[in-house]
């Protein structure tokens, strides 16, 4: 399918490509065996500039937008989902201040992650608020100057590794959701550490901590917006980074049926390549309609955002509903048609059918995904008939 990418965009993608054929594609599998963080994959990006692409040029910056960043996701997870996600948590933890923080803090914040020199995270997940990102507990209490924050942070991809953390907290425990604010904080400050490194199922390599506030002392200009818009900061973040997961998921999926189509090709069974079989061209071919819907899907989100539409919180829901459900169900195929080849770990199948199911789950369940469509669709249609 022609996208009719600029010039630009190509050169993005070529890059990109070229980062994870050179770089990526051979170290993925010791990566994820050592569960080892892939710090020199990500000096590599940012030498490529590509850590800039979303932020502005007047914060160091290349300024392009979403459809240019999610470009870059798709080449990186086509390779490996857990390089992929330690990228584009970046952009998750960046958002809340190119969306709501003030100049002074685009200005001292937005270029050190521009350049790759510094990582930044988002802490929104607690213990008791996954789905229900509402009931989260965490403090932030004023006390002068400062902003005193407790409490845990959950299951936090870059944590521990980042420099720049975003992080939502209630500074009215009496208001609700209405009583959550967002902060930066930076690693290092008094009072902020972190838990061990969680052992996953998938997307091995990339980082997993809890972010731990004891009586963590921050200055009260790192407040993003003001107080009481934190849920808003998370939402609108998320309605931008969501398309993002789906990227991750027409990635990861082209890359299993390149890899199903070679394995078919080379594997002969009965005499002849098992891609002759119909059951298996079958397969192939629901694969293949299956990522070209999945990524106009993604493509037409992520320009619809550039646009400067103001609600897409649908739009980016199913873009990543579809697209990651389309990722779970191209990996088991591919491992299906790889056989028992599929099943080890010689192949890079597996690998990607475990690093699939964590795109269903993260920055939203996809079942959360689906009341999100469904409430906006109903929003949409009692606006119609009233
Ligand atoms: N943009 C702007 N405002 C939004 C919004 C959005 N995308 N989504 C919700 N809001 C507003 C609503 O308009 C509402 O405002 P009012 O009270 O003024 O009407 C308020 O926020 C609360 O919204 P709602 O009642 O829909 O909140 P719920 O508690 O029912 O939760 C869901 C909404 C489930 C969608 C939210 O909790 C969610 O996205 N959960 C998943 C969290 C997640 O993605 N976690 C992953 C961690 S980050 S890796």
């Amino acid at each position: 399918m022609n996208y009719f990418l600029t010039e630009e965009q190509q050169m993005i993608k070529e890059l990109t490509q070229k980062i994870a054929n050179e770089k990526i594609i051979p170290v993925r599998a010791e990566l994820d065996e050592k569960e080892e963080f892939p710090k020199s994959i990500l000096n590599d990006l940012a030498q490529a500039d590509l850590f800039a692409l979303y932020i502005p040029e007047e914060y160091g910056g290349m300024g392009f937008g979403c459809f240019e960043t999610i470009l870059a996701v798709e080449e990186l997870s086509k390779a490996c989902c857990g390089v992929s996600v330690s990228y584009a948590a970046c952009a998750l933890g960046a958002y809340p201040i190119l969306l709501f923080g003030s100049e002074e803090q685009k200005k001292k914040y937005l270029s050190g992650i521009a350049s790759g020199e510094k990582l930044a995270a988002f802490g929104l997940t607690e213990a008791n608020a996954g789905s229900d990102a509402s009931g989260i507990q965490t403090t932030a209490m004023e006390d002068g100057d400062f902003y005193v924050l407790n409490g845990t942070k959950q299951w936090i991809t870059n944590g521990g590794e980042a420099d720049i953390y975003t992080v939502i907290a209630l500074t009215d425990k009496n208001k609700g959701i209405r009583g959550a604010s967002a902060f930066i904080v930076e690693k290092g400050t008094p009072g902020f550490s972190f838990g061990k490194k969680e052992k996953k199922l998938g997307i091995r390599c990339s980082s997993t901590r809890e972010l731990i506030f004891e009586n963590c002392r921050i200055p009260k200009k790192n407040i993003i917006g003001r107080e009481g818009i934190g849920f808003i900061v998370a939402m609108k973040t998320l309605d931008v980074t969501r398309p993002g997961i789906g990227a991750q998921g027409v990635g990861l999926a082209q890359g299993a049926l390149d890899v199903a189509l070679n394995f078919s090709g080379e594997r002969v069974q009965f005499g002849q390549p098992v891609y002759s079989f119909q059951a298996v061209q079958h397969m192939l071919a629901d694969m293949a309609i299956s990522i070209e819907a999945a990524r106009a899907l993604v493509y037409a989100t992520a320009k619809t955002i550039d646009s400067g539409a103001k609600v897409f919180s649908k739009e980016s829901a199913a873009a990543k509903t579809f697209a990651t459900d389309t990722a779970m169900k191209v990996a088991v195929d591919a491992v299906q048609i790889l056989g028992g080849h599929g099943y080890m770990r010689e192949y890079p199948a597996e690998k990607m059918l475990r690093d699939a199911k964590i795109l269903q789950i993260y920055e939203g369940t996809n079942q959360i995904q689906r009341n999100v469509v469904a409430l906006q669709l109903i929003k949409e249609n009692s606006k119609k008939n009233r």
